[in-house]
């Protein structure tokens, strides 16, 4: 444990720590410790990203250490499915019922009916995306294909530019045009906001597209508010204005580029008047945009998760991810696209995952299905009759909610459940265990949002019988009789894999040097110099930004996701066209007329904290935030309950009425706790599981509604 010397009472250490969230913030947290036990965390100050504040979700993490709701020793289900009645049991016991029911259900159906559940409960290397999978491929158990995350908009960005890390978000300060392409930077990734508004005050001019006027779009210079699901329409037609009016980089197309002559033609029929059309924004706006774009250096387009939701996802990314290269962005410093720049992160995932442990062609099923694979309705030859869950809470943040309700409902089910607390998912367990919080367990976080690396120290001893997921899983590898050497190694052991520290962005970076420092920036030129591709240099097969993209062309759809989970034996496939292109979005509202968005909450993140106190009183009941014309039409007041409904389920808000939507688009923020709600459903029960057309995205964005009071 590292206690940096502060003047406190002798009792009293400071722990250098890392907020464990699936967020591009990743924070630096410094943990007040007195007496064995956690007081205070707090942004560590020096850190250049964290600016010594953390966010409404995690200033009061130790609460949530302490929480006299944690779950805190193994538990066994007592009453009916889903009633939330245990009684504790023993580790020892907890264990021998998985690994006795694991091996009869493997007896009797074969390994592919056990499956894990799994997401981004925690982002640490150790027990975040990969934890158990070594555990589940050496199983024999089904994978499961987590593609909840960018996983669209990944396969588009890579098959553009690359999986190249971008603008370092650093370098923002020197941009002069950003645009903020569906993201409410300040309530999900808040610590970029400061970077923003230093340029913006510096004279950047910033736009925001986005269909919903939220707190970032009110702070933006120019908000344009868009119909969901058509960003790629106006894409196109910024490429068409740029090309058709000479606004391109000539020379930076012919030097780093490919397909430029076919892109020209492509988009000759993307003009401003048919993408007003689509989008709802008027052609003048269009063109201004384009021409501003083209000529402000350095131009910067920030793009959010939000942007892959929607049957043409991917296309869209596509489309703007040839934007830098068209206008030669790219040759400054603060120019060009942030995506994840993850992708600096040298992380060595293939020493968690052990690939080789997995038998080739077993069988993938993706998690968006979890519903239909649980009930049945998804024809499979092997049923699904055990699952463990870890690091997420599929009730809530999965589409068809009402499906994994009934699924979660069978008796023949044996469902594992590991959290902090019991979730709505942990409600329908056979067997709970409890897990610790990031201030108990070792752990090292890469970033999806910035160039640092932080490390965590466990800053107090875990509460109850709470283990990290990696003592779990070695737990579980014991109790199968599996005696690999991955499932020996201690924490300590498996930190130092987490890295590959010779590559050259870990050079000067080691583990003891970061348990002097805690957190370290990846060995990369400074912000102030940084201009990744000013000469090209971007990680496709050419070299260059792929207006004709020859990866697509070769392999069709494919999925490309976060930690690059390996499953390279079960891509979607299919013939893509390689030029970029629009895709409709495909719920058009004939008989629903609303569309639905259910972007992040403010005050949860994810489903995370959905359940704390504070953080419930600062988020409210669950809100549907409508347009004053469509709740009038429809006979509803502010402050009323309402139904929304549409085939895939029904789930009831409060009704907030306001212009910041537009017209025909009512937003819902994911995150609320079913049992919390009005009517037991959240905003999923009426999401479709449709993937969207690359990367098996989801398209939580392309759903249509109906509202009514209740
Ligand atoms: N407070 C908070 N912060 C978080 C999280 C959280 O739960 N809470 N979650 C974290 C995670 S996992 C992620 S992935 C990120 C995501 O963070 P963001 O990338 O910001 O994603 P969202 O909040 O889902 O959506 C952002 C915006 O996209 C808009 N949008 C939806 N559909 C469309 C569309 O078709 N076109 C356009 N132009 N805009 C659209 C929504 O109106 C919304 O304002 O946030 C991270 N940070
Ligand atoms: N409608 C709609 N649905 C969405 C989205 C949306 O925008 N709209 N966003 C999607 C996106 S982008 C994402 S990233 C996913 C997020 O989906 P998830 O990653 O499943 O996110 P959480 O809801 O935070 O669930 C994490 C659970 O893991 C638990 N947990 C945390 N740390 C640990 C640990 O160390 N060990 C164990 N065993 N458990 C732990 C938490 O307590 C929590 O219950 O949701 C997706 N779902
Ligand atoms: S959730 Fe994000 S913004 Fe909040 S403390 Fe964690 S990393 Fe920082
Ligand atoms: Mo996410």
């Amino acid at each position: 444990m590292t206690a940096l010397d502060l003047p406190l009472t002798p009792t009293t250490t400071t722990v250098r720590a890392a907020c464990p969230h699936d967020c591009p913030d990743t924070c630096a947290m410094l943990v007040t410790v007195e007496d064995g036990r956690a007081t205070k965390v707090a942004g560590d100050p020096e850190h250049p990203i964290t600016r010594g504040g953390l966010c409404v979700k995690v200033n009061n993490y130790q609460e949530k250490t302490y929480s006299p709701d944690r779950v805190l020793h193994p538990l066994r289900r007592i009453g009916p499915k889903g009633s939330g009645r245990f009684e504790q049991i023993s580790w020892e016991s907890a264990l021998e019922t998985i690994a006795t029911t694991f091996q009869e259900k493997i007896a009797e159906h074969g390994s592919e009916t056990v499956m894990p559940v799994s997401y981004l409960g925690t982002q640490g290397i150790l027990n975040g995306l990969s934890a158990g999978d070594a555990f589940f491929h050496r199983l024999g158990a089904t994978v499961t294909e987590r593609t909840y995350c960018d996983s669209g908009a990944c396969t588009a960005y890579a098959s553009t530019v690359g999986a190249t890390a971008g603008v370092d978000p650093e370098s923002i300060v020197h941009s002069k045009y950003i645009i903020i392409w569906a993201s409410n930077t300040i309530s999900t990734n808040l610590h970029l906001w400061p970077v923003i508004a230093e340029a913006q005050k510096r004279g950047a001019k910033v736009v925001c597209i986005d269909p919903m006027r939220h707190r970032t779009a009110q702070r933006a210079d120019w908000h344009i508010p868009i119909r969901p699901g058509t960003d790629g329409a106006l894409a196109l037609a910024m490429m068409h204005v740029i090309i058709t009016e000479d606004l391109y980089d000539e020379e930076y197309v012919r030097e780093y580029t490919l397909g430029f002559d076919e892109l020209s033609e492509r988009v000759a029929q993307y003009t401003p008047e048919w993408a007003s059309e689509e989008t709802g924004i008027p052609v003048e706006d269009i063109r201004t945009l384009a021409r501003e774009y083209a000529t402000t250096d350095p131009a910067m387009i920030r793009i959010g998760v939000a942007i892959e939701r929607h049957a043409g996802g991917g296309q869209t990314v596509r489309s703007i991810a040839c934007l830098p290269a068209l206008v030669g962005a790219w040759r400054h410093v603060g120019g060009g696209l942030l995506q994840l720049p993850l992708w600096a992160h040298p992380v060595n995932w293939p020493a968690f995952i052990h690939p080789e442990y997995r038998t080739p062609g077993t069988r993938v099923i993706n998690q968006f299905l979890l519903g239909r694979a649980l009930t049945g309705e998804m024809a499979l030859d092997t049923p699904v009759t055990a699952i463990m869950v870890y690091n997420s809470n599929p009730m809530v943040v999965s589409p068809e909610q009402e499906k994994i309700a009934a699924g979660l409902a069978r008796e023949d089910l044996f469902t594992v459940v590991s959290d902090h607390f019991l979730t709505d998912t942990a409600m329908y367990a056979d067997i709970v265990l409890p897990a610790t919080t990031q201030l108990e367990q070792h752990d090292i976080m890469f970033s999806w949002g910035h160039f640092y690396v932080t490390l965590n120290v466990p800053a107090v001893a875990p509460e109850g019988e709470a283990v990290p997921n990696t003592e779990l899983f070695r737990r579980l590898a014991k109790a199968m009789g599996f005696d690999d050497e991955f499932f020996q190694l201690s924490d300590e052991q498996l930190l130092e894999q987490a890295y590959d520290w010779s590559a050259p962005a870990m050079e000067g970076i080691t583990l003891e040097s970061l348990r002097e420092t805690g957190w370290a920036r990846l060995n990369l030129p400074s912000p102030d110099e940084y201009r990744p591709h000013a000469e090209g240099g971007f990680p496709t097969p050419s070299g260059k930004t792929e207006f004709r993209s020859s990866a697509l062309e070769a392999v069709g759809n494919f999925v490309v996701n976060l930690f690059r989970q390996l499953s390279d034996d079960h891509q979607p496939g299919g013939t893509v066209d390689p030029l970029p292109h629009y895709v409709e979005p495909r719920e058009r509202g004939e008989v629903y007329p609303l569309n639905l968005l259910s972007p992040k909450s403010h005050a949860y993140i994810n489903s995370s904290a959905g359940d704390q106190a504070m953080q419930k009183r600062v988020q409210g009941e669950q809100t549907l935030t409508i347009h004053p014309d469509d709740a009038e039409a429809r006979g509803i007041d502010e402050g009323n309950y309402v139904a929304v409904t549409n085939d895939r389920g029904r789930f009831v808000a409060l009704a907030h009425i306001s212009a910041e939507v537009a017209p025909g688009v009512v937003v819902c923020p994911m995150g609320s706790w079913r049992k919390n709600a009005k009517e037991g459903t959240t905003v999923n029960a009426v999401n479709p599981f449709v993937f969207a057309d690359l990367g098996n995205a989801p398209t939580f964005s392309d759903t249509r509604v109906e509202v009514s009071p209740v």
